[in-house]
């Protein structure tokens, strides 16, 4: 029998809506759904989704660690033996050294109830994610300056007229509904502007292209704020109603003139002054767009202040073709993280007392091997990572695995062997998206016509794996806080989410969401536009960071030259793959893609003896790797660029094993906070030369 199932993507976080054709129990294809959002997007990676099913070189059943860690020598448990396993040393750590000395990280997002709810039932307030590596300088930013987080406003890019993107690669770096909407905004005639140090699919669409000096954006935008004032081409009922800090802005901005911009940036005045005239004219529809994966430098909360700065100037708050905030259903729901207090015991990672400006909601991954290795603020013995690799995400994996040995405990819940799970005491093998149904939640991207929708089973497991609902309720109630997970199986969790909405998990079959908002919900632009912050107003001028006297703006500095021979190594994403380990070891995706390369300046590599598809060798201290070199005109001559995700050492998967070289290692001694809570990956110089193949 022939059966379709609505279902949402885990490929990677953008969570497309699915539709799962599934004949006689066994998936078919996975295509978009044609219900919700524009109707039927779906990536390569969403559809490999299928081949991810069908992979046995994923973990079959529990593993506990039988040798040193990382050797790589497990023996097969039963989820009884492997909950026992967890459960005693967590109330080990919990009786010794207090409940926070037990920490949990996972993706983020909405879909993370399960494990927030069983580490605040537990009583620490250590959850965080990994946003440090992806946009925790945005997220803070826009929390300073509008009290929203970055994923709780979003972009109406249909009705944009004009659009500047600042190393943003929408096309290739793809959520599937975003990517649609830009390009029916271009179809219709929208312009869109895209600054990078590099060629990429996005500046092949884009109307103008300028390749920027990294690390010089802030310049860029500060000089756009300049000529914006200067020229009178912002919106003033806007900025009279909803800006706060707008003279002081203009005072600040003053010296900062596209001539001066131009030295900084490679970019010319006349452009410059041309992109704020361009703006200007289509505004409010207009979007300056801050980013999403936003940790490059120390100064990038300065440069996505700046950024969200000229969308206010530009008036595009809560307008068609601007910024929105997402609204939520009118539907009433209950959620598991709901019926527990917050913890508010001091956190780990510095947040709320060393940085007090920061917020709590996404904390500081970074900060793990200082507090594990120094003790400070306090010892940390237990650490469950669920569907994150920070092994494999954040810089200096050989750090923080020094740390990590100091654990009593290291718990992987993954779907792979990831790296993080190949260094772990345990693997706990979650099934797939495919095979498993998760909680109730509100799309975020859904604003406008804001709904509900989950991941539903299309088909059983097909090994001994588990959903993450099933874990953490069998590990709570080993635990003694089984009370927080009030359900036996997934329908009667969700039948305990929706009760009295008059909603039920059949309201789903139709289209794989509960859509209670037909039309979209705009606030009113005089007076109903619901800003977080202390004044209710865009704060320019944050009184937030004024009380805890950390300047609004900073002066602007030149960021350093790399010496002779050497680059700075920028990172960044393609299309077929997701992250770090999802996808690497994928049969079809691994086919299309299964090596990264170093992209180099041709100029500049000549000057080396570098030819296109030599083999060189790129390295920091205390590690060096061969790589294949690809030549472009169109990337910085200060700037090599590699693909992230590649030179996986878990020799299990044996198609993305040791293929490529992996950023990460190169990244030494990045593993410290901005001030907008990012590590600054891209603050990393390596040095290139030729050598034999
Ligand atoms: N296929 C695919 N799509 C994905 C993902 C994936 O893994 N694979 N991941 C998703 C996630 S989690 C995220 S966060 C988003 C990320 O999406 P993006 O925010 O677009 O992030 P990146 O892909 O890292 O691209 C950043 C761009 O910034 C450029 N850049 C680097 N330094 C500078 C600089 O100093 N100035 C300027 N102007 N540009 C610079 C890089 O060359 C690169 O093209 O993608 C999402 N979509
Ligand atoms: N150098 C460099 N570093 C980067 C980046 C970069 O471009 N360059 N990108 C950064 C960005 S934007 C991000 S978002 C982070 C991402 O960092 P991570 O979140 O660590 O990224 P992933 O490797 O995709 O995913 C982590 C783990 O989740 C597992 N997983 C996937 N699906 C499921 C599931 O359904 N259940 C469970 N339990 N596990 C699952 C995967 O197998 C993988 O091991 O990396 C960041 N780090
Ligand atoms: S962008 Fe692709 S992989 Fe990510 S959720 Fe959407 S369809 Fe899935
Ligand atoms: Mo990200």
């Amino acid at each position: 029998m022939k059966k379709f199932v609505y279902t949402t993507c885990e490929m990677c976080t953008g969570r497309c809506p699915l539709m799962v054709e599934v004949l006689d129990g066994v998936v078919k294809h996975v295509w978009g759904n044609p219900h919700v959002q524009g109707g039927q997007q779906c990536c390569p990676r969403g559809a490999a989704a299928k081949a991810l099913l069908s992979d046995n070189e994923r973990p079959q059943h529990p593993l506990i660690r039988d040798g040193e860690r990382g050797s790589g020598k497990w023996r097969k448990a039963s989820w009884d033996e492997a909950y026992d396993y967890i459960a005693e040393r967590l109330r080990a750590a919990k009786d010794q050294y207090g409940a926070k000395s037990i920490l949990l990280s996972d993706r983020g997002g909405p879909m993370t109830e399960f494990e927030r709810t069983f580490l605040a039932a537990l009583g620490s307030p250590n959850y965080f994610n990994h946003h440090a590596t992806c946009s925790n300088s945005v997220h803070n930013a826009h929390m300073s300056i509008a009290g929203h987080a970055r994923n709780t406003v979003d972009y109406d890019y249909e009705n944009c007229k004009y659009m500047v993107l600042f190393g943003r690669n929408i096309y290739e770096s793809i959520k599937t509904t975003e990517a649609k909407m830009v390009a029916d905004m271009q179809e219709a005639g929208g312009k869109m502007v895209c600054v990078d140090v590099r060629w990429n699919y996005t500046a092949a669409k884009a109307d103008k292209f300028f390749i920027i000096r990294p690390g010089t954006d802030y310049a860029l935008t500060l000089a756009l704020i300049h000529q914006i004032i200067k020229g009178n081409l912002y919106d003033p009922e806007f900025v009279n109603r909803w800006v706060l800090g707008f003279d002081e802005i203009r005072r600040f901005t003053t010296p900062y003139t596209p001539e001066w911009a131009e030295k900084e940036t490679g970019i010319p005045a006349k452009e410059i002054i041309r992109i704020a005239h361009d703006a200007s004219e289509a505004k409010p529809a207009v979007i300056f767009h801050p980013g999403w994966m936003t940790s490059w430098f120390s100064n990038d909360y300065y440069l996505r202040r700046a950024i969200y700065t000229l969308n206010a100037l530009m008036g595009s708050y809560e307008t068609k073709g601007g910024i929105y905030i997402n609204k939520k259903p009118n539907v009433k729901y209950k959620t598991l993280i709901g019926q527990i207090p917050k913890v508010k015991e001091e956190r780990f990672d510095g947040v709320g007392t060393k940085f007090p400006h920061l917020s709590d909601q996404w904390g500081l991954a970074q900060m793990l091997p200082h507090a594990i290795l120094n003790e400070d603020p306090y010892p940390i013995k237990a650490y469950i990572v669920m569907r994150h690799d920070p092994l494999a995400s954040l810089p200096d994996p050989d750090l923080m695995k020094k740390a990590f040995a100091k654990l009593d405990l290291l718990v992987s819940i993954d779907i792979n062997y990831s790296e993080t799970g190949w260094f772990s005491d345990v693997i706990l093998p979650e099934s797939t998206f495919l095979e498993r149904t998760d909680h109730v939640y509100v799309r975020s991207g859904s604003g406008l016509k804001p709904h509900l929708t989950l991941i539903r089973q299309a088909v059983p497991p097909r090994f001994d794996t588990k959903g993450r609902g099933e874990i953490f309720k069998a590990l709570a109630d080993r635990m003694g806080v089984g009370q927080f997970f009030p359900y036996n199986t997934p329908e009667e969790l969700v039948a305990w989410q929706l009760e009295g909405s008059g909603y039920t998990l059949e309201s789903f079959d139709a289209t794989g969401v509960i859509e209670p908002s037909k039309e979209q919900i705009w606030y009113d632009r005089k007076d109903g536009i619901k800003f977080n912050t202390p004044s209710g107003k865009i704060e320019i001028i944050s009184s937030m960071l004024e009380k805890h006297k950390i300047p609004s703006f900073i002066p602007y500095e030149t960021p350093p030259k790399p010496a002779e021979g050497s680059f700075r190594l920028v990172t960044s994403k393609v299309a077929v793959h997701t992250q770090g380990r999802t996808t690497a070891n994928i049969g079809i995706l691994n086919e299309l893609y299964s090596e990264n390369h170093l992209w180099m300046n041709t100029a500049e590599a000549r000057k080396l003896g570098i030819s296109d598809g030599d083999t060189v060798e790129v390295s920091v201290e205390g590690y060096a790797k061969k790589i294949g070199a690809k030549l472009t005109d169109h990337i910085h001559p200060e700037v090599v660029f590699m693909l992230h995700g590649f030179g996986d050492s878990v020799p299990l998967r044996t198609k993305s094993f040791d293929k490529g070289v992996s950023d990460v290692r190169l990244q030494r001694g990045l593993l410290k906070a901005a001030v907008g809570g990012n590590c600054p990956l891209t603050e990393c110089f390596v040095a290139v030369k030729k050598t034999a193949a």
